[in-house]
């Protein structure tokens, strides 16, 4: 089996990133394409998830694996959340449009979910510990919204800054 091509991750500030995603209308064989392509970008860059939006595609599909094995996939399509736990917890967080970075964020400890999985199913999930929490940041992710959106604005252009001026650095020869 050959690995398929790597897609290219969308770094924060990119106003990209901010897009809101709409349904997938069919879960056909360019989707499951576009899936294959995920998880490859997704562990090729050690990501424990990745949401379409951080590939500039502006669908609802998520992929996930918080497997220490990295042989769990699970995909989501078109999620909604049934409940969200009023219990929460603060956790470290990072991301992989947002290289380097890390910092805390709120989120309920457990969640429950909709979505349709690979083969166009319509499956029900309950989810806690660092599940839930990756369930919630790449959710954000298809609604435009990145963590760091979570932090103070202060946080928010120091990191903006140091991204932008790490972007620069690459650029040059
Ligand atoms: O790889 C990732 N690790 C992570 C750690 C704590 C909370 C959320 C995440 S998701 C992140 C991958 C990513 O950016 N997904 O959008
Ligand atoms: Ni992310």
């Amino acid at each position: 089996m050959t690995t398929p091509p790597l897609l290219t991750i969308l770094r924060f500030p990119d106003p990209r990133l901010h897009t809101v995603a709409r349904p997938v209308a069919a879960v056909d064989d360019r989707v499951r394409g576009l899936i294959e392509r995920m998880f490859a970008t997704m562990y090729d860059a050690s990501g424990i998830g990745l949401a379409a939006t951080q590939v500039d595609v502006h669908e609802r599909v998520i992929v996930i694996d918080v497997s220490e094995e990295r042989n769990q996939p699970m995909v989501l399509i078109n999620p909604e959340v049934e409940w969200y736990s009023d219990e929460k917890r603060k956790g470290e967080e990072g991301c992989l449009s947002v290289p380097g970075i890390y910092d805390g964020v709120e989120r309920s400890v457990s969640v429950r979910v909709r979505a349709l999985d690979a083969a166009g199913v319509s499956r029900s999930i309950e989810a806690e510990g660092l599940l839930a929490v990756c369930i919630q940041h790449e959710m954000d992710h298809l609604m435009g919204k990145v963590f760091v959106e979570y932090l103070s604005p202060l946080k928010r252009n120091r990191i903006k800054s140091k991204l932008l001026k790490a972007q620069r650095d690459e650029e040059r020869v």
